[in-house]
């Protein structure tokens, strides 16, 4: 059984390697707490009232589910007390949550608490992602809101927790991409997935096809090309932005969600909360992550809650994508 590193094993040595303080192994291992307890909760969801919709709606307008506001206020309540933030920002919540207790720290963390909220009820995985950036507001007071509107490029570590089958947390900070494999039992993350690398077939497409009628025509005919060009083209799409990231990441694939209209200006994902934070994994993992006019990890955001296209995989797929799609815009 312990034949594989711990998280807390292997972030050390690997801080250690890099000359660091420690401090981000106590980071790792606090979002590793809250990713057991939301794990433990969701579990028991069924049995323990905690099913369904909350009644309100979040900063983005979304329907609020109870397990979405219960992991909100895990990470929240946890974070706050670790000293390790200057401030947190949440999908769930208007603004940022600045912390006295932290003032002293370097670091500001922007999380979805849980994304793919909408199929909870239904026992489908769900994630909860997170990024982190050195603050860019003076230390010794609480971190302000342009420590998040930072770009993706200069996250120092980002990853997610999938609550599929096994639960896992994958992350880096730039030394490439590991995942950790809950052990239920003695309730420790355990080192599954070394330097993750996406495989170069790039057979899988995952993409929400009742919105095709929506999209530009030059992404239409893109997905419908990809489809046909390739005979081993198969469709797979869950609908949890982070189980479809982490199953086209281990085998390949592309995630295509453009703009939802046809003027371009309409779109889902959000780019502190997602978009950042995953396009710095599929990066490091040998992949590429686009807007389709820009290089995800390049955009400066506008505001806490700015939401952006992401089309996401295999590198060579997506920035034919992009070659295509920016000369169209021209
Ligand atoms: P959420 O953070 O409110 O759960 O929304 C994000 C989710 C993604 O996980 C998923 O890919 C997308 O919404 C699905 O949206 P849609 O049902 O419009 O395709
Ligand atoms: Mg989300």
């Amino acid at each position: 059984m312990l034949e594989h590193p711990t998280l807390s094993q292997f972030v050390l040595d690997q801080e250690a390697k890099a000359g660091g303080s420690g401090q981000f192994t106590d980071i790792l291992l606090d979002i590793g707490v809250v990713g057991k307890a939301i794990s433990y909760e969701m579990n028991r969801a069924g049995i323990s009232d905690i099913l369904g919709e909350a009644g309100v709606e979040n900063a983005s307008g979304d329907v609020v589910q109870k397990l979405d506001v219960r992991s909100n206020e895990m990470f929240i309540k946890y974070l706050s007390k670790t000293e390790h933030f200057c401030a947190l920002a949440s999908e769930e919540e208007e603004g940022i949550v600045a912390l006295e207790s932290g003032k002293n720290s370097d670091y500001v963390i922007a999380f979805d608490p849980l994304d793919g909220s909408s199929n909870i009820d239904y026992n489908v995985s769900v994630g909860t992602i997170f990024s982190i950036h050195k603050r860019l507001s003076k230390p010794g007071r609480p971190g302000t809101i342009k420590d998040f509107l930072q770009p993706g490029k200069d996250q120092v570590a980002a990853g997610y927790i999938i609550y599929g089958s096994s639960t896992m947390l994958v992350y880096s900070t730039g030394q490439g991409v590991h995942g950790f494999t809950l052990d239920q039992g003695i309730g420790e993350w355990m080192l599954s997935h070394p330097n993750i690398t996406i495989p170069k077939a790039c057979d899988i497409y995952s993409a929400n096809e009742a919105y095709t009628r929506t999209w530009d025509e030059v992404s239409q005919r893109f997905l419908e090309e990809f489809k046909h060009g390739n005979d081993k083209a198969t469709s797979r799409h869950i609908g949890s932005l982070v189980a479809d990231l982490h199953r086209n990441m281990l085998k390949g694939g592309l995630y295509f969600r453009p703009y939802d209209d046809h003027k371009k200006k309409s779109a889902k994902l959000r780019l502190n909360y997602e978009l950042k934070p995953l396009a710095y994994i599929i990066n490091q993992a040998g992949g590429y992550a686009t807007t389709g006019l820009d290089n995800i990890l390049e955009i400066i955001p506008e505001d806490l809650h700015q939401k952006l296209p992401m089309i996401a995989g295999n590198a060579y797929i997506v920035q034919e994508y992009e070659t295509i799609f920016k000369a169209s815009n021209s």
